[in-house]
């Protein structure tokens, strides 16, 4: 019973490295929908180049907009957002793509929002989070 236990904890912790990792990745694939990223967190590494895939099976258009470090969108996003904005790509209903961006160079949590008027108070929030790049 004891041997038992022991090789379940040990399949249970192989199963927790191999599925549970949230370590950083070069790669994000999301689908936009109405009205919601999914994913919605996202962890890269620091001013790497990140391979962006995505795709909009909504019925509207989608954006995907990374805010600069330390600052919000609100619940709306209008005119006085739009210099803090990091990095952003908008989709057409149905349309996907596939891009790229650099990862910003300083590490943090960054907020990602859909621009699109009513988007973000209808749940289009997402996290983008910064960790140092490994040497
Ligand atoms: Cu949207």
């Amino acid at each position: 019973m004891y041997r038992l236990f022991v090789s379940m904890a040990v399949l249970l912790s192989l199963m927790l490295i191999s599925c549970g990792s949230t370590g950083p990745t070069t790669s994000i694939d999301v689908t936009m929908t109405d009205f919601q990223f999914q994913p919605n967190q996202y962890t890269v590494p620091a001013g790497q180049e990140i391979s962006f895939r995505s795709a909009n099976n909504g019925a509207v258009v989608h954006n995907f907009v990374i805010m600069k470090l330390g600052t919000t969108a609100g619940d709306f996003f209008d005119e006085e957002d739009i210099p803090n904005v990091y990095w952003e790509v908008e989709l057409l209903p149905g349309a996907s793509t596939e891009t790229s961006f650099t990862a910003p160079s300083e590490p943090g949590e960054y907020e990602v929002v859909c621009r699109t008027e009513g988007h973000i108070v209808s749940g289009m929030i997402a996290r983008l989070t910064v960790v140092p790049a490994e040497e």
